[in-house]
Order: structure tokens, then sequence, then C-alpha cells
């Protein structure tokens, strides 16, 4: 059978990222596509109330629609926002048949959207991150779940942070360091051991979408049953390639390119 993902996330209207992401990565990754959607983003320059949170009815019944009709092997999470939405998710993912789940602790957009309220860390940390076969934070992500004062800033602080989210209770935690100053490497941490991966790093505004894509081809491989170590390198292959051919639209922050790998193999 199709290897089956549920992404459950908020949608992204200008299609670079969040669940129109998650959508594109997952074709790609030729996966079965699903998708729970938890909130509206509509941004733009013009209006100051471009997003929409569903109540968690609504995510609910599309989350059950999603697991009657189809099934899933991987689910992963993106923008869930609320405290309210958080704990119900947690407790439907407690007893799902999904043997991974990739949670992307999504916090703020490239556009400066915020995408988790102030008062969610908590329940994220206590709730969900738990039940995560792996959680994908970028430095800025990985410092607010740790109450960091200050940036993290090389590999020994992505190593010393990666142990502390740990504890937090995920099977495995991946660190992101796009942020970095001098070299794109993240870092993957199992409990005992540290891998590696690191890419030259492309000089591009054009990144929307990057995280959303990353965890999301994390999860298509888990799907496809990749082993953590394999399914993170090809996905991060993936992303990679996706930013070296991003795609601007004449302005502002433009699109990660899910076709990229495809074409340019
Ligand atoms: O890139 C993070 C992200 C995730 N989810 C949604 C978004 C964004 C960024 O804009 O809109 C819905």
């Amino acid at each position: 059978m199709k290897a089956r993902v549920l992404s459950i996330a908020g949608s992204a209207a200008q299609g670079s990222a969040g669940i129109q992401a998650d959508l594109k990565t997952f074709q790609e990754c030729d996966v079965y596509g699903m998708a729970a959607i938890t909130a509206i983003v509509a941004n733009n320059s013009k209006t100051e109330q471009g997003i929409f949170i569903h109540d968690k009815e609504i995510v609910r019944a599309q989350y059950e629609a999603a697991l009657e009709h189809v099934g899933v092997d991987a689910i992963k999470t993106g923008m869930l926002f609320s405290k309210e939405l958080i704990e119900e998710i947690a407790t439907w993912l407690q007893d799902c048949p999904a043997k991974q789940i990739v949670v992307d602790p999504v916090m703020i957009g490239k556009m400066g959207s915020q995408l988790l309220a102030d008062d969610a860390i908590a329940v994220l940390k206590e709730n969900l991150i738990p039940l995560a076969t792996i959680i994908t934070p970028n430095l800025y992500e990985a410092g607010k779940l740790l109450n960091r004062e200050t940036l993290i800033g090389n590999v020994e602080e992505m190593e010393e942070a990666a142990k502390a989210l740990f504890q937090l209770g995920s099977n495995y935690v991946l660190i992101k360091g796009g942020a970095l100053k001098d070299r794109a490497v993240d870092v993957l941490y199992d409990g005992e051991t540290f891998t590696y991966y690191e890419k030259p790093r492309v000089n591009t505004i054009h990144t929307s979408g990057a995280g959303c894509s990353y965890a999301s081809a994390i999860a298509a491989e888990l799907a496809k049953g990749k082993t953590i170590e394999k399914a993170v390198g090809l996905a991060k292959d993936f992303v990679h390639a996706a930013i070296s051919h991003a795609l601007s639209f004449g302005r502002g922050v433009g699109s990660t390119n899910h076709a990229a790998r495809r074409n340019n193999e």
C-alpha cells in the first residue's frame, strides 16, 4: 500500500508554507498526502487581521475523516497556534495508529506571522513533544523551548540545546542551523550520539516554507520505512534543492521550490 501521511497544520494562502508546502512535499516524496487544517493564514501588507484559528471540532472532524477513509502511517504537525488546540490534538495522538509523529514546533512565520500563542509553549512541551518521534526546531524555536535568553549561535550550543530538548521526551531532536552565520549545519540527537547534516549555505531570502517542507519530507520518508538518520538526510537533500532553486515572485520573501529535486536530478 502507498505510504500515507497526514499534516495537521495551518493553511498559508500564498502557497509557500504550511499545509500547501506539506502537500507539495508529500507529492514530491511519493506518499499519499492528507491535511487537517488548524488555521487559515492570509496575511497581506494591507490588512491587520489575516489569521483565523479553527475550533477544535473542525480540526477533529478532518482528522477523523482522514483516519477513517484512508488511515495513516505518519503524522506531521505544524502551526497549531493555541493551547486549546494543542491539548486536544495531544489526546488524539496518544492513541493514534501512526507509527511516526514529526512535531515541527513552528512559532513565527518568515513574514512575521505569529503561529504559536505565547501561552501555548508550555502545553507544546508538556503534552505534545513527549509523543513525538522527532522534533525539528530551528535555532530560535529551540531557544524559546528552553527559555534561553540568547540566540543559539554555534554547533556546540546546538549540541547542548539538543541534549536539553531531548529531556522533553521525543525520541529524536533535530536542531536546524539554517540561521547560523557561517555554516548551514543541522544537528540530530538520539539521546546518545550526534549526527550532523551539512550543505553549502545558499544565499537567498526566498526560503518561505523551508522548515515546513523539511519536516514534511522527514515524515514522508519515515512513512516509507526509512530510518530516522536516512529520512533526515533525504529530507535535507530535498530542502537544499528547493532552496537552491527558490522562486521569487518579484516582491518580498519568495518560496522554496518543491519541484527542484525532480527538475534538476
Ligand atoms: O513557515 C512557517 C509557517 C507554517 N505554517 C503556516 C504559515 C507559515 C509561514 O508563513 O503561514 C500556516
